[in-house]
């Protein structure tokens, strides 16, 4: 993998850059789908790629190895192969998902035990086996396995918490450079930095995690219910702290109005599922402001869901049409929602991307953060 750092804000530390792998170029700031079981839900891969333009989609190593299990992705020749999904692929390391699961699951120094959400059967994570699982997978960027601390968390838990996290950063490492890619193309393994909210442990991890020197790094542990405020701060202050010359990582953030607090503070990469879930309920994300498409006000407004989208989606379907569909359970409702929220989303980091590269990113995001929050 290869980071190209293009561009710097010159009024904030917004940064415009490309990533090379061997399934193609990203370039960030970049938004990645998340396709927790291997699909993006609802949405084709012809329409990821040709309506949204999704450079990059994430899977989840937890459910795939769960459903359909390794045996069926090592047989396909890898998740690529498996989906079809030609372009980069980034697979979470479990940590999270596994931390969802509270009393299904037991954290010891040599890892996670953990009972599945789908049949209860017991399992085993380590840092090893998430490698080699990862390996399996084929996704061209790994995650570290870590433990993904709740908010409120008192400081001694963080603390320790985030101490074994660098541990099983180091075994995770010493893993993934004593195995090989199983399918001919390169893979990376990105570690991840805990610490809560505690701007000690933060300075602590992020100093950390830098000093592994792998290709980029990532930010994980916010966004878990403490105020947005709070999440900036620690983003902000482990941004000024990982390298400049790797791409960051803010993991499972945001809303849009997130995404371009965050683009401003330097980071390069995110996911979350907001876009595609709140998709299935029908919040929908549009240039002007948010729309809540169940509301009686678009019974009868029958102009393109936003105007200032040129897909697909935006030219042929109204508000009132997408409104009747989401309203009847019809499952094209969820997948036009789908397809436009996450279009929305790849469109708003490419426009921050095209001011940084034209130099007026700071006045830009003024003029577009009050819209991005505004209810329809
Ligand atoms: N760790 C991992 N995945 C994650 C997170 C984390 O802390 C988060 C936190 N927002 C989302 N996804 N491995």
């Amino acid at each position: 993998m290869n980071f190209e750092l293009l561009k710097k804000d010159p009024k904030s530390k917004a940064r415009a850059g490309k990533i090379t792998t061997d399934h193609g170029e990203i370039e960030t700031p970049i938004f990645m789908p998340v396709g927790t079981a291997g699909t993006v839900k609802a949405v084709h891969q012809r329409e990821l790629k040709e309506e949204v333009k999704a450079e990059i989609i994430l899977g989840n190593t937890y459910h795939l190895y769960l459903r359909p299990g390794l045996d069926v992705i090592e047989s396909a020749g890898g998740l690529h192969k498996f989906n079809g999904w030609d372009r980069p692929m980034l697979t979470d390391s479990g940590g999270y998902q596994v931390y969802s699961l509270k009393d299904r699951r037991k954290i010891t120094e040599e890892g996670v035990r953990f009972q599945s959400h789908l049949d209860g059967s017991k399992h085993n994570f380590t840092p090893e086996n998430v490698m080699d699982i990862q390996r399996t997978i084929g996704a061209d960027i790994m995650m570290a396995f870590d433990e993904c601390t709740p908010y409120p968390c008192d400081k001694k838990y963080a603390k320790d918490s985030m101490e074994m996290t660098h541990r099983w950063l180091k075994r995770c490492c010493d893993r993934f450079d004593a195995t090989a890619p199983k399918y001919g193309y390169d893979q990376t393994l990105f570690p991840i930095v805990q610490g809560s909210t505690y701007h000690d442990l933060r300075t602590q991890s992020a100093e950390t995690i830098a000093s592994f020197g792998r290709e980029g790094n990532a930010i994980g542990g916010l966004s878990v219910g403490e105020p947005a405020e709070m999440m900036y701060e620690s983003t902000d202050l482990v941004c000024s702290i990982l390298p400049e010359d790797k791409p960051r990582y803010l993991m499972g953030v945001g809303t849009p109005s997130n995404l371009i607090e965050c683009i401003a503070l330097g980071v390069d990469m995110f996911d979350c599922v907001l876009p595609t879930r709140n998709a299935r309920h029908g919040m929908i994300y549009t240039s002007e402001g948010i729309i809540n498409i169940k509301n009686e006000k678009w019974e009868k407004d029958f102009s393109p869901i936003d105007p200032n989208l040129a897909g697909h989606v935006d030219m042929n379907y109204s508000k009132a049409y997408l409104r009747h569909l989401i309203r009847t359970g019809e499952m094209l409702g969820a997948q036009i929602a789908s397809i436009h929220n996450l279009s929305f989303y790849l469109w708003l980091v490419k426009e921050a991307r095209a001011h940084i590269l034209q130099g007026d990113f700071a006045s830009w995001k003024n003029t577009i953060l009050p819209k991005l929050s505004t209810r329809l």
